[in-house]
C-alpha cells in the first residue's frame, strides 16, 4: 500500500548564475579588436507545478532535496554561457507552500498552477555588454549570482467540495464508497480510516468531490484519536457533513450530542487558509436507518436537528435508502458556493511574494561597529555579489552604480564620515567619498584596458569623465544615466 503523505519539509536550491567573460577580441592584423566576452547564464529556478495526477506528497518525503541546474560562464567570441536547467516539481492539487514560520507563501490550486519556489540566480554580464560610451573597453565582467536556496514546507489541504465529519464507525467511508468510486476500507472498529480519502460523485448535471476523512473523537483538538490535523484536508470544502451513527450501542452517545462533541472539536481549529469552519454551511446525516432503533431513533431527534437550522437526511449506506436526495441536496449547496465565488483560474501563475527587484534602499547606523553604516537593499546587495573585488575596475564601476543610486547622498546625510566603514550585503568598506563615486577610488580606471588599440580616444574619455567628476553631483547623476545599466 502507498503511503500517503500530506507534509514534508523540503530544502530548495535554485542554480547559480554564470560568471560573465572579460575577453578581448584577436585577429591577425588587428590582435586588439574590441571586448567580446559573453555573458554568463543565468541558473536554473525550482518551480512547483500542480499535476491533476499527483495525490501524495510521499515523494519529496523520501527525497527533500532538490537543486536547479547552474548557468555556465560566458566566453570569449560574445558566446554567452548556456542557462541552468529548471527544476520541476509535480504537487498535487490544493498544496499550500509555508514558510519555516507558518506564514502562506501559496496555495497551489488547479492543474498547472506554478510557483517559482527558488529563483535562479542571474548570470553576470560579460565585458563586451558592460561596454558603453564613457567605458569602452571594461577589463572586467560581472560576477553570476548565488540562486535562491530555502526550506519550506509543503502541506496538502486536498481540494474538495463535501467534507464528511463524524465520530469513528459513523459510516463516512461507506457513504464515499456508495455515492462515488472511491473504495476507502471499512471496518468495524474505531479509526478504520488513517489517511483521508477523495471521492467524484455525479448528482445530475452536477459533479463535485467529497472527502472522508479520519474520525474525531472529543478531545481531539487535545491530540486525541488522530487529533486534529486532518481537519486541513476540509478547509476548502464549500459543505461539511456530519455523518452520525444511529445504531451506536455507546450508551452516554446520542445524535444530537455527537454534534455538540465534534462541533466542540471544530470550533478549537484555526484553518490556515483563513477564514472559519464556523461559517461552512452544514449538512446533517443520520446514518444507519436499515437498523429498526437507529430508524426509530433518526425519527426521535431529527426535529431537534431541523430546529437548529440544519438540514437532516436520513440514510442507509447498507441499504442504500436516502442517498440520491442526500446526493442532489449536496449538489445544491456546493453549485450555490461556486456560484458565489470567483470562479478559480488554473495555471495561474503565482509570483514569488517577496519583489524580485525594488529601487529602494537604507541606510542606518551600524549597532555593532560604532561609527559605521549598514546599507540595505536588493540592488545595492545583488551588485556587491556580482563584483569581482580583485579587479579595481569592477570596484570602481559598482562605486558608479551606487553613487547613481543615491547611496552617497544618503551616506553624507546619516553622517557618515571619510574612512568610516559601510558594509552592504557581506562586504565592509572604508567609505572614501572623495569621488563621486565614493566608494570607487579609481575614477580614472575604468575604460582603460591597456592592450586595446583605441587607447587614445579612451585617454579622451577619461579627461571626459574627470571632468564629469568635478561637476555637480546632479549633473553627474543625469551623465551617468546614459549608461542605462542600473538594473544589470
Ligand atoms: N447496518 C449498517 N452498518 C453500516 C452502515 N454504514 C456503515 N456501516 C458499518 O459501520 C462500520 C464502520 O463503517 P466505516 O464506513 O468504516 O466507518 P467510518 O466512519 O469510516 O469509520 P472510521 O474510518 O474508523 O472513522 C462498518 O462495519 C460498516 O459496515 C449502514 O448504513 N448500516
Ligand atoms: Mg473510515
Amino acid at each position: 500500500m502507498s503511503r500517503f503523505v500530506d507534509r514534508v519539509v523540503i530544502h530548495v536550491a535554485a542554480g547559480s548564475g554564470g560568471n560573465g567573460c572579460a575577453s578581448v577580441h584577436r585577429e591577425k592584423f588587428k590582435p586588439l579588436g574590441g571586448p567580446d566576452g559573453g555573458n554568463g547564464g543565468s541558473g536554473g529556478d525550482v518551480v512547483l507545478v500542480v499535476d491533476g495526477n499527483v495525490h501524495t506528497l510521499l515523494d519529496f518525503h523520501f527525497r527533500p532535496h532538490a537543486t536547479a541546474g547552474n548557468g555556465k560562464q560566458g566566453q570569449g567570441g560574445n558566446r554567452d554561457g548556456a542557462l541552468g536547467e529548471d527544476l520541476v516539481l509535480r504537487v498535487p492539487d490544493g498544496t499550500v507552500v509555508l514558510d519555516q514560520r507558518g506564514e502562506v507563501l501559496a496555495d497551489l490550486v488547479g492543474p498547472g498552477t506554478r510557483f517559482v519556489a527558488a529563483q535562479g540566480g542571474r548570470g553576470g554580464l560579460g565585458n563586451a555588454a558592460l561596454a558603453s560610451k564613457a567605458r569602452r573597453a571594461p577589463g572586467f565582467a560581472l560576477l553570476g549570482e548565488p540562486g535562491d536556496a530555502r526550506d519550506l514546507v509543503l502541506e496538502l489541504r486536498s481540494v474538495a467540495d463535501a467534507g464528511l465529519l463524524g465520530f469513528p464507525s459513523a459510516g463516512k467511508s461507506s457513504l464515499i464508497s456508495v455515492l462515488s468510486q472511491a473504495r476507502p476500507k471499512i471496518a468495524d472498529y474505531p479509526f478504520t480510516t488513517l489517511v483521508p480519502n477523495l471521492g467524484v460523485v455525479t448528482a445530475g448535471d452536477a459533479v463535485y468531490t467529497i472527502a472522508d476523512v479520519p474520525g474525531l473523537i472529543p478531545g481531539a483538538s487535545d491530540g486525541k484519536g488522530l487529533g486534529l490535523d486532518f481537519l486541513r484536508h476540509i478547509e476548502r470544502c464549500s459543505v461539511l457533513v456530519h455523518v452520525v451513527d444511529c445504531a451506536t450501542y455507546e450508551p452516554d452517545r446520542d445524535p444530537v450530542s455527537d454534534i455538540d462533541a465534534l462541533e466542540a472539536e471544530l470550533a478549537r481549529y484555526t484553518p490556515a487558509l483563513g477564514g472559519d469552519l464556523a461559517d461552512r454551511p452544514r449538512v446533517v446525516v443520520l446514518n444507519k436507518i436499515d437498523v429498526p432503533e437507529a430508524r426509530e431513533l433518526a425519527e426521535l431527534v431529527r426535529p431537534d436537528i431541523e430546529a437548529r437550522g440544519l438540514p437532516v437526511f436520513e440514510i442507509s449506506t447498507a441499504t442504500r435508502e436516502g442517498l440520491r436526495e442526500l446526493s442532489f441536496a449536496l449538489a445544491e449547496v456546493i453549485e450555490a458556493d461556486r456560484a458565489a465565488k470567483p470562479p478559480v483560474e488554473p495555471s495561474r501563475v503565482v509570483l514569488r511574494p517577496t519583489a524580485v527587484d525594488d529601487a529602494g534602499f537604507t541606510v542606518e547606523a551600524d549597532p555593532e561597529d560604532e561609527g559605521g553604516f549598514i546599507v540595505r537593499g536588493e540592488r545595492p546587495e545583488r551588485w556587491i555579489r556580482q563584483t569581482d573585488f580583485n579587479n579595481t575596475e569592477a570596484v570602481g564601476y559598482l562605486g558608479d552604480r551606487l553613487a547613481r543610486l543615491g547611496v552617497e547622498d544618503a551616506l553624507a546625510k546619516a553622517g557618515a564620515v571619510p574612512g568610516c566603514p559601510v558594509t552592504v550585503g557581506d562586504v565592509t568598506f572604508d567609505w572614501e567619498p572623495s569621488t563621486p563615486a565614493g566608494i570607487a577610488t579609481v575614477m580614472h580606471g575604468r575604460g582603460s584596458d591597456p592592450r586595446l588599440d583605441t587607447h587614445e580616444r579612451i585617454g579622451a574619455a577619461e579627461r571626459k569623465a574627470a571632468k564629469q567628476a568635478r561637476r555637480t553631483h546632479q549633473d553627474y547623476t543625469d551623465y551617468s544615466h546614459a549608461d542605462e545599466d542600473d538594473d544589470l
